[in-house]
């Protein structure tokens, strides 16, 4: 235990085995130190911040990763900077924020690590390493599932540059403001109202893209994510404002309306919900780790690179099991982000 008389000022330093406890808790408050600190930079747009000066490799404070959690509800998306991360690393870091989810359906994961997934378009003797077509489509994701996701964590590992510039970036909006734009009769409209949200919707768009290499649904895998409804409106559990729930990837219809006023408050929540002054894109650099919350933002992988022009990815998705009990309902709020 580290006091604040010395390392245990109840004990004399003489021993080798003091020694060594002196230099094991001399590491852990280097450790500490240099995890606890951190400087944010808002981008000034919509969404999107920078942390400066975290080496994620590093294990994370209780209170730097509450000060995390607090900036990512409130900047929707984190990046991180020049970071060197092993895939274990990668998966410490992101499970500091919650459960992590582990695809049981998907292929390239992390040897040993399944919870680490592989987006990316290189070959291996025509071997895919990863995902290649992973979101490139506006949606929030796991909203098809009955526990949602909370947050994602990608480590760019390659990414392609065309004349300087990169490419595949993320774009994101900001379901906070989208919401709270929204005409009074809408919000009046969808709060309370529920949407279902259909996985294979996402899928089969994905499939109808061209050179896709998805098969059709099998129906075991329909069988295995049935569509779910959940609120088109909730209260961010971080923030506790009001957010726009929906996107276009994957609700399908609101509950209990007629066919064709659902489909119409959907296409005009749709559109609201992606005007250019809720963007933000997210342009990537070799060495970034990006962290977005899916409750607060809705996101879309722009697929503006061609075979040849290489992108590897590493991510975690974390659920939100810290937020939301197995029926959707909130669970109550860690005391300490009642700021
Ligand atoms: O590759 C990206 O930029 C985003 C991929 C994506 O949509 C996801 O991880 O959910």
């Amino acid at each position: 235990m580290i006091t604040p008389g010395g390392i245990n000022s109840s004990s004399p330093l003489t021993s080798k085995t003091n020694l060594k406890a002196v230099s094991d808790s001399l590491k852990l408050i280097m450790t500490t130190l240099s995890s606890s600190h951190f400087e944010i930079k808002p981008s000034a747009q919509t969404l999107g911040a920078q942390i400066l000066g975290l080496d994620l490799s590093k294990a994370l404070s209780n209170d730097c990763t509450e000060a995390l959690m607090r900036a990512l509800g409130t900047y929707g998306v984190l990046s991180f900077p020049k970071q060197t991360l092993s895939a274990r690393e990668l998966a410490t870091f992101s499970a500091r924020f919650g459960e992590l989810e582990i695809n049981v359906a998907n292929n390239y994961q992390e040897p040993g690590i399944p919870e680490v997934m592989i987006l990316s378009n290189m070959l291996d003797n025509g071997k895919p390493l990863g995902i290649a077509d992973a979101g490139q489509d506006w949606h929030t994701d796991m909203s098809y599932s009955k526990m949602i996701a909370f947050a994602n964590v990608l480590y760019g590992i390659k990414i392609p540059f065309r004349d300087g510039v990169s490419l595949g970036n993320t774009v994101f909006c900001n379901m906070h403001q989208a919401y709270e734009e929204l005409p009074k009769p809408l919000k009046e409209r969808i709060n309370g109202a529920t949407a279902t949200h259909d996985f294979s919707k996402f899928w089969d768009k994905m499939r109808m893209e061209k050179g896709s290499s998805r098969p059709p649904l099998t129906p075991a895998q329909k069988l295995a994510k049935p569509p779910v409804s959940h609120p088109l409106t909730m209260l961010h559990p971080i923030t506790k404002r009001r957010v726009l729930y929906a996107n276009p990837g994957y609700a399908m219809s609101i509950d209990g309306m007629q066919a064709q006023e659902s489909q119409e408050i959907l296409d005009r929540l749709f559109e609201h919900q992606l005007q250019k002054h809720l963007q933000y894109k997210h342009h990537w650099q070799e060495g970034d780790v990006l962290m977005w919350d899916n409750f607060g933002t809705i996101h879309n992988a722009v697929a503006d690179y061609l075979p040849h022009e290489h992108r590897f990815i590493k991510r975690c998705q974390i659920m939100a099991t810290r937020f939301f009990n197995d029926d959707g309902s909130p669970k109550a709020f860690p005391p300490a982000w009642d700021a």
